[in-house]
């Protein structure tokens, strides 16, 4: 699964304004809560085009009501539109299961859902670009990964994603 391709990812301006959100980690909350409009557009649309769809796999349904989970899978396929998703395993868990941390929204630390140190692919099906820091809260050494975009992390950033932020 060589995913190392920009086709259709071209980076796009994000939301210049985009609210800080909140992280409520149990999901009775998290069926409440309120997204921002672009990712709640982005979210119709994915819904829209997946009821369309003949032959979508299982996991492609989308991720909501719950705004950030922890799933066990692997490929691309397993990231619904509208989130990031990031991956245990290089190649998106390659072809076993292993878990799978979907979001869309920030996470301060990743910690908050056993992901800390984790990460060693991504998956960007959002219209904006999300960053991924080494450190909890924003900090430190951090990696792009482009709207469309699934790669690797680099072998420097292996294991060492601490929170994630869209941009
Ligand atoms: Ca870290």
């Amino acid at each position: 699964m060589d995913r190392d391709t920009l086709a259709g990812g071209e980076p796009r301006a994000g939301p210049p304004g985009r609210e800080p959100v909140a992280i409520i980690k149990n999901a009775p909350e998290l069926g409440r809560k309120v997204l921002p409009m672009k990712l709640r557009l982005a979210l119709l649309a994915g819904s829209a085009l997946l009821g369309g769809a003949i032959g979508v796999p299982a996991q492609a349904q989308d991720i909501t009501p719950r705004a950030v989970d922890v799933i066990e899978g692997h490929g691309e396929q397993a990231c619904p539109d509208g989130a990031v998703c990031l991956y245990r395993d290089y190649y998106g868990n390659g072809s076993a299961d292993a878990p799978i941390l979907r979001t869309d929204q920030d996470i301060p630390w990743l910690g908050d859902y056993g992901f800390n140190d984790t990460t060693s692919s991504a998956c960007n099906h959002t219209p904006v670009r999300v960053v991924l820091f080494e450190d909890a809260y924003f900090e430190g050494s951090n990696l792009i990964v482009y709207p469309g975009d699934c790669v690797n992390v680099p072998e420097w950033f292996n294991d060492l994603a601490s929170s994630v932020r869209f941009v």
